[in-house]
């Protein structure tokens, strides 16, 4: 079953501290992770044509929070801290990569990962880390190669290309792709891609349906 999510009607529910203190388990969540200034909330602001959905903020590493979205009925979208920020205590960036690393293990609704590099600075270590621990787990992941306007066609071409191989070395279903939130570059694209990760709560919801159904043809 096809369906077409209407990401403009997507709202904040919450923020939480960490992974912790996020609702309960259920439905369908795909997570958005990223260095600090890859691009992350501007991405989310494009998707879902909204301004200011995910405040866009000059300094990096100023989001430390957790917040969640709802973007339609059992689906919603984590848009997690970024990380990689040279001024973060190294203890808390080990405390920060043990409760990811924990989130990306436990969490059953997660059912796909977003991860934003610039293009012009692919797979650092977080970044592979990260991508690790999702194929270990049987996420899908799709790599969206930001601000792929700061290159040239060609370049950008060859950029994703070379990314593209780096992530077979993964190999679980690591998807690369290049996106630019300022000129629209794959936008489409990533609405298909959530749209099929969501896909099965509207599955879910259309068998309940049929349950309903076949239970008022039984009192007859
Ligand atoms: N040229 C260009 N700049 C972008 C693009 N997306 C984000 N930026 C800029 O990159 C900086 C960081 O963006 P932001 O979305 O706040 O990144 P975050 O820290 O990952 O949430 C901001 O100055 C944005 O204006 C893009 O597609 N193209
Ligand atoms: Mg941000």
């Amino acid at each position: 079953m096809s369906v077409k999510i209407h990401y403009q009607n997507t709202h904040f529910i919450t923020s939480a501290p960490d992974i912790r203190h996020l609702p309960e388990d259920e439905g369908i969540e795909i997570a958005f992770a990223g260095r600090s200034n890859a691009g992350k909330s501007s991405s989310l602001n494009r998707l879902t044509n909204q301004k200011s959905l995910a405040k866009t903020s000059k300094t990096p590493g100023r989001t430390q929070l957790i917040n969640l979205f709802k973007v339609d009925e059992g689906c919603h979208i984590v848009d997690l801290p970024g990380y990689g920020f040279a001024q973060v205590p190294l203890e808390m960036k080990k405390k920060w990569q043990k409760s990811l690393g924990e989130y990306l293990q436990k969490r059953k609704c997660l059912k796909g990962l977003v991860v934003l590099m610039d293009i012009r600075h692919p797979m650092k270590d977080l970044d592979q880390q990260l991508i690790d621990w999702a194929v270990e787990c049987g996420i899908p992941v799709q790599v969206l190669l930001t601000k792929a306007d700061k290159l040239k066609s060609g370049a950008r071409k060859a950029a994703v290309l070379k990314i593209r191989e780096a992530a077979m070395a993964f190999g679980g279903d690591v998807q690369v792709d290049a996106f630019s939130s300022l000129k629209g570059i794959g936008v489409d694209q990533l609405r298909n891609k959530l749209d099929t990760w969501f896909a099965p709560a509207f599955a879910m919801q259309q068998d309940s349906e049929d349950d309903t159904t076949d239970d008022l043809d039984n009192e007859e």
